[in-house]
């Protein structure tokens, strides 16, 4: 991101995708937990743009009224990034990143950089129609984000840029399918598993990713799926899994994510305030997103930038 871009929130309460209500009221936990707020103490500006509201019947699994959703996210996506600013997409399920990573390719291709996409979560949501054991949709917009076949009812007709399974980077992952799994690994999407968070720790794993992006002077986006959080400090998502990223581990991937300088897009998905405890959830997403735009204990000296890896 540039020094102070402008930050559009973009309200995506969205539940299409999953079979566990309350994804709907993301957004506004999300505001309520203070999201604007503290991006403006940070010194954004940030422009609220509401909740998108699509005219389409909402029937869970529904391709077509999903189509909507994804048009009005990736235009919105798109004419935020086009116009200098930075998309802040507040879901609503995974199935939105179906838009807003779409919105990201379209810029990048008009500017000649390669998208790249970082993905926090437990899942790969890299299923097809095929191999989805849920029929979920929100277990599956990598796959149809990578071209995989099956998905045009997703989409308008017409050309639309594909992306490249070998730039999108899963980070998390402690749970995927069978099929998916053959699937992930044929189409050589870049894995930092929990293992390998466990035996490295999550800041050389990391690092390697930034580094990548940074070579290529590419764009990056980051898409958080709160259950890339372990439960004990997320308990708001339809699907928990144990095991997953530590409250410090988290903060330290957001506060070198601003390091970097890199984010260019960013999804908060999958927060389900109707399971949430008191806030919890919300608030730590909060909390997180503060750190990613600049929020830090203490300035660090100079000298102790850039870490050694
Ligand atoms: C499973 C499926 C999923 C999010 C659950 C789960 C997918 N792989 N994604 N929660 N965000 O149904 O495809
Ligand atoms: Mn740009
Ligand atoms: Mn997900
Ligand atoms: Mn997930």
């Amino acid at each position: 991101m540039d020094s102070s871009p402008t930050i559009d929130l973009i309200g995506a309460p969205i539940e299409i995708g999953t079979s566990e209500p309350g994804a709907v009221m993301g957004p506004a936990a999300l505001r309520t937990a203070g999201l604007t707020r503290v991006l403006h103490d940070l010194g954004f500006t940030v422009r609220d743009r509401g909740d998108l509201a699509p005219d389409c019947a909402a029937g869970q699994r529904d391709l077509p009224a999903i189509r909507a959703w994804m048009t009005e996210i990736s235009r919105a996506v798109e004419t935020a990034l086009d116009g200098g600013s930075l998309p802040l997409v507040a879901g609503g399920d995974h199935s939105l990143s179906l838009g807003s990573v779409d919105g990201a390719l379209r810029h990048c291709t008009r500017s000649g950089r390669p998208l790249f996409v970082l993905w926090l979560d437990a899942h790969a949501d890299f299923n097809t129609l095929q191999t989805s054991p849920s029929g979920n949709v929100h277990g599956m917009p990598l796959a149809a984000l990578c071209g995989e076949p099956g998905f045009d009812a997703l989409f308008e007709g017409g050309e639309r840029p594909l992306l490249d399974p070998r730039r999108v980077h899963l980070f998390g992952l402690r749970s995927i399918d069978t099929g998916e799994r053959a699937l992930v690994t044929q189409r050589q999407v870049n894995v930092v598993d929990m293992r390998t968070i466990d035996e490295f720790g999550v800041v050389a794993p990391l690092r390697r990713i930034l580094d990548r992006v940074a070579a290529e002077n590419g764009h990056l986006h980051a898409s958080f799926d709160v259950d890339f959080l372990d439960p004990t400090i997320a308990p708001g998502v339809g699907t928990t899994v144990p095991g997953g990223a530590t409250f410090r581990e988290a903060h330290l991937i957001m506060e070198m994510l601003c390091d970097s300088g890199l984010v260019g897009s960013l999804d908060v998905v999958e927060l389900n305030p109707f399971l949430d405890e008191r806030g919890r959830s919300a608030r730590v997403l909060v909390e997180l997103v503060a750190s990613l735009f600049g929020r830090r204990i203490i300035d660090r000296p100079t000298e102790m930038l850039p870490l050694e890896a």
